[in-house]
């Protein structure tokens, strides 16, 4: 559960690092999951996810593994991302008792070459009306300075959506802001980093021995209707805490039944198919790396 200074720590800076919220005894099986779950894909696809604007933070050619939606992979990834400790904080952050997924991602950034990520808001890739969507980043392993570790601008969500550069991936200028400026959230396995979709955040190249793994899970309040129909995928809507209030409500429009959202409520967004039934959607790949 949230903690009164927790809530008052999250409002004033955007973000919160919640230490030891699952043992390390879980992120070791969680990571060794991820790392088979790639070893997996990487069998029959790329799971290359770097973002062309990574270019710009570094010349090095870099690299980034990546699965969404991980719950149609692993059983272990779909209890993880309902457990209790991870959703009662984030309805705490959120301020409803209804979790909504929006999208996940594991990241695995290669040891020497572990792509970073230009400083950047969430919002630009899926804009909400309400901006409730926030971010959960779990560590399966530690994750100091030198892998390249998440890094935030603290009390930047307050400015509300800031102008982004659209090539290679929604991101902010690099002269403006260098990811090195911005704060370092050092991780052990097991800690997890929440922090609101305006945040500003990003990551430097992961210059280490070890790969540095982490899924991140997007999520919202269900009555927080998608501003725009964009950034859909398969396991959109999935109730992670709660219940969906906005059953029976008049759908957003673009939301109709039978229409492109294929007749979520509030922005569920239903891609169906699967694996072997042909879906899109499935696994897959929502633009480099988001
Ligand atoms: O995992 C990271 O280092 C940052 C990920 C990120 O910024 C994102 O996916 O939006």
């Amino acid at each position: 559960m949230l903690t009164q200074d927790q809530l008052d720590f999250y409002k004033e800076n955007g973000y919160l690092h919640v230490k030891g919220l699952f043992t390390a005894q879980e992120a070791a099986a969680y990571r060794q999951e991820a790392h088979e779950l790639i070893a997996r894909l990487q069998a029959v696809k790329s799971v290359e996810a770097t973002w062309e604007a990574a270019k710009e933070v570094t010349t090095t050619k870099t690299s980034l593994h990546h699965c969404h939606d991980v719950q149609f992979q692993s059983a272990a990834f779909a209890r993880l991302i309902t457990d209790p400790r991870l959703t009662d904080i984030a309805a705490g952050i959120i301020g409803s008792p209804n979790v909504q997924l929006h999208h996940n991602k594991l990241f695995i950034k290669p040891p020497e070459k572990g792509s970073p990520f230009p400083m950047h808001q969430d919002q630009p890739f899926f804009p909400h009306d309400k901006d409730s969507m926030i971010a959960a980043i779990i560590h399966f392993d530690d994750a100091p300075l030198e892998k390249g570790c998440v890094r935030v601008v603290p009390g930047s969500y307050k400015k509300g959506p800031v102008p982004h550069i659209k090539e290679g991936g929604w991101h902010l200028p690099l002269s403006e802001y260098p990811v090195e400026s911005a704060l370092p959230c050092e991780a052990k396995a097991g800690d997890v980093l929440f922090f609101s979709y305006l945040t500003i955040h990003g990551s430097a190249v992961n210059v280490s021995s070890e790969a540095r793994t982490t899924l991140l899970v997007q999520m919202r309040d269900p009555l927080d209707p998608p501003s725009v129909l964009t950034h859909l995928s398969r396991g959109q809507g999935m109730m992670l805490r709660g219940m969906d209030p906005s059953v029976g409500m008049a759908p957003p429009a673009g939301n109709e039944p039978g229409g492109q959202m294929g007749g979520g409520q509030m922005g569920g967004g239903q891609m169906g198919g699967g694996q072997m039934g042909g879906g899109t959607m499935g696994g897959g790949q929502m633009g480099k790396g988001m």
